[in-house]
């Protein structure tokens, strides 16, 4: 990357009113057939857009042409039935109806692939697309035929695998898998979870990055974050493998959130996507608040490998408070690029 401290989001940005209820989740879409595929695509034009105007670098889709972004990567797969839905606690935290694997997993078609081109075709930018990760998929589904966390993760690691090829054939530089639960699972992520993610990874001759965070702004998670103490160590379970990893780049929640930024250091080597954007809040940071976060990260990682970010993803948040804040990350950066620059 040429630019120093090159800015992108964690993903997800608000949709527009038109194509689904804002601030929420798994908001249901308000169009259908032809209408629905020309509106995700005019959405991923304004996204783009919005990210230009606020000066980030590296460009995503804002995640415009998906409900969920665990939820709509599954629904394209065979061996799940989503008619057949369960409600399980998901990332340890809160209920959820999820659907149920009933077969053997596999992925009929590729599932973002024509999207990522659409993408490709609006920007000369550098473009990052967002995956779930293996450990995320599992936990965010009812297994009744692998009837193993493990196996299943491994078999989604060879399905992402096929759809990261895919996606780097059509032009995209950075891939992303989010994978918030290895921010809960630790035995688990040490165990197999970082051993799927490479796996998904591998071959794979553009950068790839692993997002791991605390989680949308939504009321299950800022309950949870209360649970957690005055020093968030979390990060501290899986940075040492993810440092031995082939992974690239890791993107972590730094800003408003209790983790000891000096953990940064367990993964010196990485390229580091810092959050420097709170997620959880609707106040908009001021672009020296961010200059401020990014400061700070400095001490832990080489200025050439510091990436601003967004704590996580903006898709529940009001489009105008999403605007601010993409603009104040975009001129918080600045700030700090001159200053070293100067
Ligand atoms: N890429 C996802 C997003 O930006 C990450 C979600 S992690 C809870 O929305």
């Amino acid at each position: 990357m040429k630019t120093l401290l090159p800015t992108s989001t964690a993903g997800s940005l608000p949709k527009p009113s038109w194509l689904a209820e804002p601030e929420k989740l798994w908001s249901p879409w308000k169009l259908e057939g032809e209408e629905l595929v020309a509106g995700k695509h005019d959405a991923l034009r304004l996204a783009v857009d919005d990210q230009r105007q606020a000066g980030i670098d590296i460009v995503g889709d804002g995640e415009q042409t998906r409900q969920h972004f665990v939820t709509t990567f599954i629904e394209h797969l065979s061996g799940v039935d989503f008619e057949k839905r369960e409600t399980v606690r998901i990332r340890n935290r809160y209920d959820a109806s999820v659907p149920t694997v009933v077969g053997a997993v596999a992925r009929p078609k590729p599932v973002f692939v024509d999207d990522a081109r659409y993408l490709r075709a609006q920007t000369d930018q550098p473009i990052k697309w967002t995956l779930p990760g293996p450990m995320t998929m599992i936990d965010t589904l009812y297994d009744a035929h692998y009837r193993s966390r493990e196996k299943l993760a491994w078999e989604f690691a060879t399905i992402l695998n096929q759809e990261a090829r895919e996606l780097e054939a059509a032009g995209v530089d950075i891939i992303q898998f989010d994978e918030p639960a290895f921010n809960v699972f630790f035995e688990e992520a040490n165990d197999w979870g970082i051993a799927t993610l490479e796996k998904a990874a591998q071959g794979l001759k553009c950068e790839t990055a692993v997002h791991i965070c605390y989680g949308y702004g939504i009321k299950a998670n800022t309950d949870w974050k209360k649970t957690l103490g005055s020093e968030w160590r979390q990060y501290e379970q899986t940075f040492p493998n993810l440092q031995k990893s082939k992974i690239d780049i890791v993107s972590l929640e730094c800003h408003h959130s209790r983790v000891p930024l000096d953990l940064i250091e367990l993964i010196r080597g990485k390229k580091v996507m810092v959050g420097a954007i709170d997620v959880a809040r609707n106040t908009i940071e001021t672009p020296e608040e961010v200059a401020d976060t990014l400061r700070k990260a400095l001490k832990f990682v080489d200025a050439d490998k510091l990436y601003p970010s967004t704590n996580c993803g903006m898709a529940p948040l009001d489009r105008t408070v999403a605007r601010g804040k993409l603009n104040a990350l975009g001129a918080g950066a600045r700030i700090v690029r001159e200053e070293l620059a100067g």
